[in-house]
């Protein structure tokens, strides 16, 4: 493939044969099996919108041998046949996707030239629905489906009233998948998030390119016009919501949301980006863990975008080094192991379920807010200190900052908040200080 091993080469498939160069089936039930065991849900991306792009030619270069003739949509591993692909019913001159105003090119024409599938097809529907019933008898506890927004919402719906409950082993009788659908959404095309809602959770686009735009204080936005944060930032309803700073797209140009998107490589932003979208109660959140390369910007595009995870010169994957201080090395980057971004996890599932009180912000980029008294955070994105006592809605206790330290045992390693008995408490995060903001909750409380 040229380029050599591109990260976006698994967005190709050949077959449902479940290998790849992170391994084989055996090794991935292991992994399941494994993570199940501990607590930690394993959710798989799934792509069923189409096969390989349909002038890959032919062979068994594929994963696991998979043989496959891109001409001929020949498929024969799943098996898929020439019948199996929308050729037909696409009318563009290309056969590709050429207007995002017409549904029909979006769901019927191919994205990137990739051989599209007619899931409205039984016989293509019956040979999904058996690749992810085997995942879940595997144990996984749901999917992102890719490129939903080029299958028609109905016909999603049937292949997901076909699938089984998950495995009984390790999840309650009766447990259906978790299901977040890939649409993006930014409005004005003709395909719309909310045709995906009954069928779960659908990818929230503008949440990191809105919360990007804020943070980087472009288009004079401002922290403070976060009070409104969710619904009225033309969002869809929290409840359908699933809501990410960056993904693995948009990290690096490709998908949607452009340069306002924060990532790894702006940690201090991104801390607080993502430290924001954790303490804050709008959608369904997921985080980042990313892998390091040689980013090459010529005239504003990268073009070590292709670039794949950190491999050996044959393509194998180099294994995660892990540091004594549980911090990733080896070209693996594992944000969600930065202490700041591992502990607004802990902080989230505390303060679940409660709304959002005391308000407070400076009316520029400094603001505070509770969750009901269960937690509370401060940020300060201002090019000035913050000093200031705030009403913290928390009961009274000397708790440990979460953001500069963490609890252990009855100590704090970071900066210790005093919360006195009417619930109000003193911060102080000057400008230039390593960590912009400060988050206490009460099970962090000494
Ligand atoms: C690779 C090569 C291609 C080649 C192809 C076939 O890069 O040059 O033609 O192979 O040989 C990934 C990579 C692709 C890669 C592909 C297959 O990102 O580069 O192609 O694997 O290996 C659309 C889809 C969305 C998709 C996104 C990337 O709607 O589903 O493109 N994301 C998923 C995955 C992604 C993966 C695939 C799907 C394919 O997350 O990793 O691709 O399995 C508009 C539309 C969006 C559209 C974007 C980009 O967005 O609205 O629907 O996303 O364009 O085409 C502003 C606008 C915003 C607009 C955006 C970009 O932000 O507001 O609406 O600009 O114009």
């Amino acid at each position: 493939m040229n380029p050599w091993r591109p990260w976006w080469e698994r967005y190709q498939p050949v077959s449902y044969k479940l290998c790849s160069r992170s391994g084989n089936e055996s090794e991935f039930r292991d992994m399941v099996t494994r993570c199940n065991n501990v607590g930690v849900h394993i959710y798989v991306d799934v792509v069923f919108n189409h096969m390989l792009n349909s002038a890959a030619g032919s062979g068994n270069r594929g994963i696991c041998n998979s043989y496959f003739n891109a001409e001929r949509h020949d498929f024969p591993s799943v098996p898929y046949s020439r019948f199996d692909f929308n050729d037909p019913i696409c009318k563009t001159p290309s056969g590709d996707i050429e207007n995002y105003s017409d549904p029909i090119q979006v769901r019927y024409c191919r994205l990137y030239g990739l051989l599209d599938l007619s899931q409205w097809k039984d016989d293509v529907r019956s040979k999904i629905i058996d690749f992810l019933n085997h995942l879940i008898d595997l144990g996984v506890a749901g999917f992102r489906i890719d490129a939903a927004k080029h299958i028609r919402p109905e016909d999603i719906n049937v292949i997901l009233t076909k699938l089984n409950n998950l495995n009984a082993r390790w999840f309650t009788k009766g447990s259906r998948p978790f299901i977040y659908q890939e649409v993006i959404d930014l409005g004005g095309e003709a395909v719309q998030s909310s045709e995906y809602f009954r069928n779960g959770r659908v990818t929230e686009f503008k949440y990191g390119m809105q919360l990007g735009t804020v943070l980087r204080k472009w288009n004079e936005q401002k922290m403070a016009n976060l009070k409104s944060w969710g619904e009225s930032w033309h969002m869809m309803p929290s409840n359908k919501a699933f809501v990410f700073v960056d993904n693995h797209d948009n990290q690096r140009g490709h998908g949607s949301g452009g340069s306002s998107i924060l990532t790894f490589w702006n940690p201090r932003l991104y801390k607080m980006a993502v430290g924001f979208m954790l303490a804050h109660p709008y959608g369904f959140t997921r985080i980042m863990s990313s892998y390091w390369w040689p980013k090459d910007i010529q005239n504003g595009t990268d073009l070590n975008d292709w670039v794949g995870p950190p491999s050996n010169s044959d393509g194998s994957i180099k294994p995660v080094t892990i540091y004594a201080n549980e911090t990733c090395g080896n070209g693996w980057i594992c944000e969600h192991r930065w202490d700041e971004i591992r502990n607004m996890v802990i902080f989230r599932n505390v303060v679940y379920g409660e709304p959002i009180t005391n308000w407070w912000d400076n009316n520029n980029n400094q603001v505070a807010f509770g969750r009901a008294g269960k937690g509370f955070v401060v940020f300060n994105n201002d090019d000035r200190n913050l000093l200031v006592i705030l009403p913290t809605g928390l009961p009274a206790g000397v708790y440990c900052d979460v953001i500069s330290g963490r609890k252990e045992g009855k100590t704090c390693t970071g900066i210790q908040i005093h919360v006195a008995a009417n619930g109000m408490a003193r911060f102080q995060i000057n400008y230039q200080a390593k960590h912009p903001f400060i988050a206490i909750h009460v099970e962090a409380r000494l």
